[in-house]
């Protein structure tokens, strides 16, 4: 009996460890109900991944808005982005900034290059933030579709702290938001209020979405950016802000259209959050700011 006790440990072992179709992460979920990959560190192979994108020859939009003082955190964010974003891949980054003699000279790895965008300032953070959608919409519709496979639009203050590859590329990409990662629906500050167009009613929803990093094909971001700046308008019309801005439209835009890839927040950190266990890596995260300090309004 303890021979063939011990084979079968033994057996066991090596099927988990040694099978390639193994569950890798069974501590985290990496589908959604409508199996969509989410991405965590272990569910994808590098190589592979690279052996099936590099060939196709893609390149990579990024935007990144830096207004005001928040052109300070463009060095770290592009110094870092270039050592560990879709490195070997074509990357185009164009950063929207009033402050264009402010934007750092970084030196750019092969294939990667760099376009700022003069782009009026405001007075209020929140219309920076919301005003993103439009200025996105119209990039897509003149210089993008057609001309490029992917965009990511990233938040300016973070920092990538390791790889970040073709793995995150999809048709529509969202980022799980790290703070609601795991959280039953009803606490996600989604906009609550039915006079928003951002509107979620409770026992709706499958996740909180960060609106620090969206994705995917131009066309389907084009569709994101479009639909988000015209409810954002309504909302105007009438008065209303949603709670936190384009990121609340953005869930409400996700909920009906959903990802086809979700990113776990191993692509969208803080680096004031405590890590949980099933934390293996921090790829991006949003570096820690003085609000007070840095926005142009309370
Ligand atoms: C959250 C979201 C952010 C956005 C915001 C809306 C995450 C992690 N962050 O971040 O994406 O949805 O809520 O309320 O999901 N900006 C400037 N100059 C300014 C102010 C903002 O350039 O004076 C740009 C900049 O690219 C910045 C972004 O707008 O990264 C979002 O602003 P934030 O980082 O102050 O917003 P925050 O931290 O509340």
């Amino acid at each position: 009996t303890i021979i063939i006790t011990a084979f079968l440990v033994v057996g066991l072992v090596f099927l988990r460890n040694y099978t390639p179709y193994r569950n890798s992460r069974p501590d985290v979920p990496t589908t959604s109900l409508w199996l969509a990959p989410i991405v965590w560190d272990g569910t994808f192979d590098v190589k592979m991944i690279d052996n099936i994108y590099k060939p196709k020859n893609i390149t990579v939009a990024t935007t990144v808005f830096a207004l005001g003082k928040y052109v300070r955190f463009l060095k770290d964010l592009l110094e870092s982005a270039e050592q560990h974003f879709m490195v070997g891949y074509r990357v185009h980054y164009y950063v929207f900034t009033d402050l264009p003699d402010k934007v750092p000279a970084v030196t750019m790895g092969e294939g990667h290059r760099l376009t700022v965008i003069k782009t009026a300032g405001s007075n209020r953070w929140q219309e920076i933030s919301l005003r993103r959608m439009e200025l996105l919409e119209k990039l897509i519709k003149n210089e993008l579709m057609n001309k490029v496979d992917y965009i990511f639009s990233l938040d300016v203050d973070s920092k990538f702290y390791s790889h970040w590859g073709a793995e995150s590329l999809g048709d529509l990409v969202g980022v799980l938001h790290a703070w609601f990662f795991g959280s039953y629906r009803n606490n996600f500050p989604y906009e609550r209020r039915p006079e928003s167009q951002a509107y979620i009613p409770y026992e709706e929803g499958d996740y909180y979405y960060g609106g620090a990093v969206i994705g995917g094909r131009p066309e389907n971001v084009y569709k994101l950016a479009k639909t988000c700046r015209m409810q954002l308008d309504v909302d105007r019309s009438n008065q209303i802000e949603a709670a936190w801005q384009e990121e609340s439209h953005l869930n409400k835009y996700f909920l009906y259209n959903k990802p086809t890839k979700l990113l776990s927040p191993e692509y969208l950190w803080d680096d004031t959050k405590w890590k949980f266990n099933h934390m293996k890596v921090v790829r991006f995260s949003q570096v820690v700011k003085n609000y007070a300090e840095i926005r142009p309004n309370p």
